[in-house]
């Protein structure tokens, strides 16, 4: 079968303000939870030990350097291009009445550069960080209050880039707080189950109110969420271990049941009551969490097995952990590679909530070498991507309806979990390393070629 993609598919590459942009302290910026981060999400974002050298203060420049970068995501054939909004440009504290014009002039400038080649903005309004000055001051997530923040936040960018941004994502990975405090939740490192939750429900509801903002704002925009998504097989036919898996699925599948389907789905009540957790929930959050959103979206790296038998519940990986597979192998840090993960996953999501979906996040993270001649052969990254594309068009032809592919990082950023520069998922290399030396130049690899190529033919050269 020739694997040719739906027309106006949305061909792509993904990136965060915090790990691209740098400039941390310019235009009016406030400091975010990820400027306290130096050791990325290994490390608590609440606090910012002195003297610490952090990598993002400068990232790769996007902030001074994004005209040169987006003319080379144009000529790979981009049709779109997810980054994020840094809250903290636009509210430097978040609790202010009045948003900073100069941080609002920035993504003006920046959406218009993508629009003047055709490359649709895909935003997401938080990733990964939040104003640091509503941890401090507020408890971050954890207190109700954020939510009228951060809706305050959300009203100001949809009025101002209405015209120019079609595409929004609420939350980045919103269910990986569930189980790392460092994702910019605002919460104390060890915060109990009941109070992760709570922050969580707090989050949900500002997503969702961000979602009824978007569809008054902009009628013909679609507002997706953003879940990082991973399948569990059961380790053996046991049928405890299909329990288990299925009980682990459900712990993300949480965050698209609610945002979905707009309520607590019933698999949770029992979690929850096992748990002693007791969430305050009101009635206007109730009716406010019933505005879904128009399509999932969602990252995927890999997949992970399941057990009940504790004495083989040992994960491997960092901030993503997971039980080995026999049949599968992985990256250097240990996130396991599954093509057909991906296609099972996009059936299981279409079946589960018949609703667009949309791979916001996909690729390899890989130590890249430069040749004597300067090129970089990249071939284990085009082998991921390409497995993965296929499997993608696999999917479609089940009937998925696929909205576009965003791949992760293509341009090398900084790691969001290690915050080093060595962990490359780019089609572009850029010359800085872990301990900032470099002078930031661009240089196109071997899968540079083979991207704008698989773009160019609709995926025929997969
Ligand atoms: C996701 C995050 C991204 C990103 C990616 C790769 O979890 O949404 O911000 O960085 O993972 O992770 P890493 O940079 O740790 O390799």
């Amino acid at each position: 079968m020739k694997t040719t993609f739906p027309t106006d598919f949305l061909w792509g590459g993904a990136l965060a303000a915090n790990q691209v942009e740098g400039a941390y302290n310019v235009g009016g910026k406030g400091l975010s939870t990820s400027d306290y981060q130096p050791h990325g999400l290994m490390y608590p974002a609440t606090e910012r030990p002195a003297g610490e050298f952090n990598l993002k203060e400068i990232a790769i420049d996007f902030y001074h350097r994004y005209p040169q970068d987006i003319a080379l995501f144009a000529e790979m054939g981009f049709k779109t291009l997810r980054t994020s909004i840094a809250w903290t440009r636009i509210y430097p504290r978040g609790d202010e009445e009045v948003p900073n014009e100069e941080g609002l002039a920035f993504y003006d400038a920046l959406f218009d550069e993508m629009l003047k080649y055709g490359i649709q903005p895909l935003i997401t309004l938080s990733h990964y960080e939040m104003p640091y000055a509503l941890v401090k001051h507020y408890g971050g997530w954890g207190n109700r209050k954020t939510i009228g923040f951060f809706e305050r936040y959300a009203t100001t960018v949809f009025e101002r880039y209405q015209h120019k941004v079609k595409y929004w994502l609420t939350f980045n990975e919103i269910n990986v707080s569930l189980f790392s405090c460092f994702t910019g939740l605002g919460l104390p490192e060890g915060s109990s189950e009941q109070a992760v939750y709570q922050a969580v429900h707090h989050q949900l509801v500002a997503s969702a109110r961000a979602v009824k903002a978007c569809h008054r704002i902009i009628p013909d925009a679609k507002i997706g969420n953003m879940v990082a998504a991973m399948p569990y097989y059961p380790l053996t036919c046991h049928p405890d271990d299909l329990l288990e898996a299925q009980r682990k699925e459900r712990e993300w599948l949480f965050f698209f049941d609610v945002q979905a389907r707009g309520d607590y789905p019933s698999h949770i009540q029992r979690r929850f009551k096992e748990r002693n957790i007791e969430l305050e929930i009101s009635p206007q959050d109730r009716e406010d969490l019933r505005e879904t959103i128009d399509f999932l979206s969602f990252s995927y790296y890999m997949s992970s097995c399941a057990t009940a038998d504790k004495d083989k519940q040992q994960a491997t990986g960092n901030i993503l952990k997971m039980i080995p597979n026999p049949y599968l192998s992985a990256s250097e840090w240990g996130w396991q590679i599954d093509p057909a993960g991906l296609r099972h996953l996009l059936n299981q999501l279409w079946d589960r909530y018949q609703k667009p979906l949309f791979i916001v996040e996909n690729g390899l993270g890989a130590k890249d070498r430069i040749e004597a001649d300067g090129s970089i052969q990249d071939d284990y990254r085009i082998a991921y991507l390409n497995d993965h594309l296929v499997q993608v068009h696999e999917a479609i032809a089940d009937g998925v309806e696929v909205l576009g592919y965003t791949c992760w990082g293509p341009i090398d950023i900084v790691s969001a979990s290690t915050c080093e520069m060595s962990k490359r998922y780019g089609f572009i290399h850029v010359d800085r390393d872990d301990h900032g030396e470099g002078t930031l130049q661009r240089r196109r690899k071997k899968s540079f070629g083979w991207y704008k190529q698989v773009i160019a033919t609709g995926g025929e050269s997969l």
